[in-house]
């Protein structure tokens, strides 16, 4: 019955969304940062639902402003009918990413080898960071432009919620130097650009990627994305002596912020804020440049699912300026902070936990798994992901063994640490993927399905020694 419950409350999460509908224009907010005498255009899209304690992943349909102009200053929100904003403890904006096909739908991002992504010009996640931009600057939109908005959204509560996602776009008519968008991410051009930090070993993990510049340019704004853990994203030029250019900082949110007191807590929460450059003079680079990003997180501790991505703006090169070498850093740099009181710089440590959907369909935390020990005394192990649930949830083999998860369903699932001794994640698979995972550190390994984190989970114990009998129960019958 609980079984059921979960699907039918996961089928309510995939509902597809309504179109979008435009309502009133507005002066521009202070976030925005822009000329208040511009107009600043509140669009939402939806209604969206989603389930209890769902992870609801969909495209909005998302559109320009119906002005032709120059986007100056963006932001993004989950609102409920009558516009009041959901907190983020409540139902949570995980991720989101606007890009522009622009009119014929062809434009792409030109840092993508297989020229598939299409331009991404705003993302934001739950640092809920605005776009903005310097004095003079915008990002060129066309009412003809063809966006899109694949969203992630996550509901921390039972029942089913209804949202919308707004977003307020403020448009300067007037003419302005145009930026191109950049999305540099560690885990480039991919859906789901994450890996897993292992939290053993140094105290400081880093993961980097390098990107050649196809045009020459200079940097006026540079935004960035991470998730918990993270102590820094760090944009730096290889050919200047790997010099940074910009460093975005995470902020977490105080002790007390109810983001922390979520049950069950499934997810690390990401950072709450994460800080913005911006510069009107710029950094210049040439055509063909490298530059590097790095993100590095916090290595005391596992932490699933991590991003690392650098959103840099960039402007054409100054008229008639020569072409120099390693720029000066720009005399007219700014930083833009957290925005909100008694922020936090370190990452706080969490404890996840996994979850059991009681028959008053409400989840409580847990850290036992369901159902008799198997015992499997080889060197590997199949558990196969099916109809919304692990096939061992609880899970015994000895040290050296190696897991392989199998997921032959058409709906997306991965495998991804809670709680435990080494961090791991597998991609979202489906369709007869399949994932392994060699356990050499015992301990026990709370795993769940990040995509339905109430409802599958699995533990996997891994012992100093194999188990006496291959494949038995504890009590044979
Ligand atoms: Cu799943």
């Amino acid at each position: 019955m609980v079984r059921f419950l979960a699907v039918v409350a996961l089928l309510l999460a995939l509902a597809p969304a309504a179109r979008a509908a435009s309502v009133p224009v507005t002066p521009p907010p202070p976030e925005h940062r822009a000329d208040p005498s511009l107009t600043t255009y509140v669009q939402r899209s939806g209604p969206f639902k989603i389930g209890p304690y769902a992870t609801l992943k969909t495209s909005a349909k998302v559109q320009p402003p119906e002005v032709p102009g120059a986007i100056v200053g963006m932001d993004a929100r989950l609102v409920d009918q009558a516009g009041t904003v959901i907190p983020q403890h409540v139902t949570m904006l995980h991720h989101l990413v606007f890009t522009n096909g622009g009119p014929d739908g062809g434009r792409r991002d030109p840092v993508c080898p297989r020229k598939t992504t299409r331009e991404r010009f705003f993302g934001t996640s739950e640092e809920l960071r605005p776009l903005t931009l310097p004095p003079g600057y915008g990002y060129p939109s066309n009412p003809a432009d063809r966006w899109n908005a694949p969203i992630m959204v996550m509901h921390h509560r039972g029942g089913v919620q209804e949202f919308f996602l707004e977003y307020r776009v403020t448009i300067d008519p007037r003419p302005v130097t145009p930026v191109t968008p950049y999305w540099l991410s560690v885990i480039p051009c991919s859906p789901d650009p994450q890996w897993s930090v292992r939290g053993r070993g140094s105290k400081e993990h880093w993961r980097s990627r390098e990107y050649v510049l196809p045009a020459a340019g200079r940097i006026v704004a540079a935004g960035g994305h991470l998730h918990g853990g993270a102590h820094e994203l760090i944009l730096s030029q290889p050919a200047c002596g790997h010099r940074t250019l910009v460093t975005n900082r995470p902020f977490y949110g105080p002790a007390d912020d109810k983001l922390y007191a979520v049950k069950p807590l499934l997810h690390e929460p990401d950072p709450k804020a994460i800080s913005w450059w911006q510069s009107p003079t710029g950094y210049a680079f040439r055509e063909g440049e490298r530059l590097k990003v790095t993100a590095a997180y916090d290595n005391t501790r596992p932490h699933m699912r991590v991003m690392g991505i650098s959103h840099i703006y960039v402007a054409p090169p100054l008229a008639g300026a020569p072409e120099v070498r390693c720029s000066a850093a720009p005399p007219d740099a700014t930083e833009l902070g957290a925005g909100f009181e008694r922020a936090r710089t370190a990452p706080p440590k969490v404890r996840l936990t996994l979850a059991r959907v009681g028959k008053d369909g409400r989840a409580r935390p847990t850290t036992t798994a369901d159902g008799r020990a198997r015992e499997v005394a080889g060197d590997a192990a199949t558990v196969t992901v099916r109809d919304f649930a692990f096939s061992s949830t609880n899970l015994v083999v000895g040290r050296g063994a190696t897991v392989r998860w199998r997921f032959p369903d058409g709906e997306q699932h991965d495998v991804t640490l809670a709680d435990g001794p080494v961090g791991f994640a597998s991609p979202w698979l489906r369709d007869g993927g399949r994932y392994g995972k060699r356990f050499t550190e015992p301990g026990r390994y709370l795993l769940m399905c990040s995509l339905h984190s109430a409802y599958m989970s699995q533990v996997v114990t891994v012992r100093r020694q194999r188990p006496r009998r291959p494949d038995a129960d504890p009590r044979p019958r």
